[in-house]
């Protein structure tokens, strides 16, 4: 069976590539990852890659002029790994309408909130201050307007009346971990598809 070649841009701690990672550890996975490409050169997510012997890749934003800039040496680093699927998983810069367009349908993202519910930053917080009962995760499509892509796969949380942001955050974490390799074996599968 050929996997499908995965392509995974983090920012930061990388804790959903590392459950990514571990799915591919099973025999039956139908995808491998054949890249982690970082815009920030100290994340940690990294030296995760690195001690699994996966290629990792840098390219600083800061070293470019402005957001098309990066985005097209971004899209031109990302098609070296000829990679079907490029998941984004706490990665941390808007992507321009262009790059958005040209991986079209090949774009996911993972979002720590039930959407349309709580797009944006700071989720579990402002959930807890809106009182919901229930929140937890989203994988989607991503398209231009951001947090708004079709959605792929959902888990909810209960919220309890003793949470802190970060208490909850680490629940819907959890569901993370378990929803986003399932959504990447979906895709991988040819179990869904993107339609505008
Ligand atoms: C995200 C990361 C950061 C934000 C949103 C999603 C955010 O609002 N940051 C504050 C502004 C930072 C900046 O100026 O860059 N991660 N691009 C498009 N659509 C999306 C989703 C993510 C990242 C880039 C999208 C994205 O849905 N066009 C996920
Ligand atoms: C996760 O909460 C994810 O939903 C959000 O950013 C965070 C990334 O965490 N987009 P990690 O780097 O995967 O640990």
């Amino acid at each position: 069976m050929i996997k499908k070649r995965v392509a995974v841009l983090i920012s930061g701690r990388g804790s959903n590539l590392q459950a990514i990672v571990n799915d591919t550890r099973n025999k039956d996975c139908p995808y491998q990852v054949v890249a982690v490409i970082s815009n920030n050169p100290l994340a940690e997510g990294l030296q995760f890659a690195e001690n699994n012997d996966i290629t990792t890749a840098i390219l600083n934003h800061k070293q470019f002029a402005n957001r098309e800039v990066f985005d097209q040496a971004l899209a031109k680093l990302i098609d070296s790994f000829q990679p079907d699927i490029i998941a984004l998983a706490g990665f941390m810069r808007i992507l321009s309408n262009d790059f958005v367009e040209y991986f079209k349908g090949r774009l996911i993202n993972i979002h720590p909130s039930l959407l349309p519910n709580f797009a944006g930053l700071h989720t579990h917080q402002r959930a807890i201050e809106a009182g919901v009962s229930e929140h937890g995760a989203t994988v989607h499509f991503v398209i231009s307007e951001v947090d708004a892509g079709q959605i792929i796969l959902q888990a909810k949380v209960p919220v309890l009346k003793s949470d802190t942001p970060e208490i909850l955050g680490v629940r819907v974490l959890e569901e993370e971990h378990r929803i986003y390799p399932q959504a990447l074996r979906l895709l991988a599968e040819n179990e869904i598809k993107f339609e505008n």
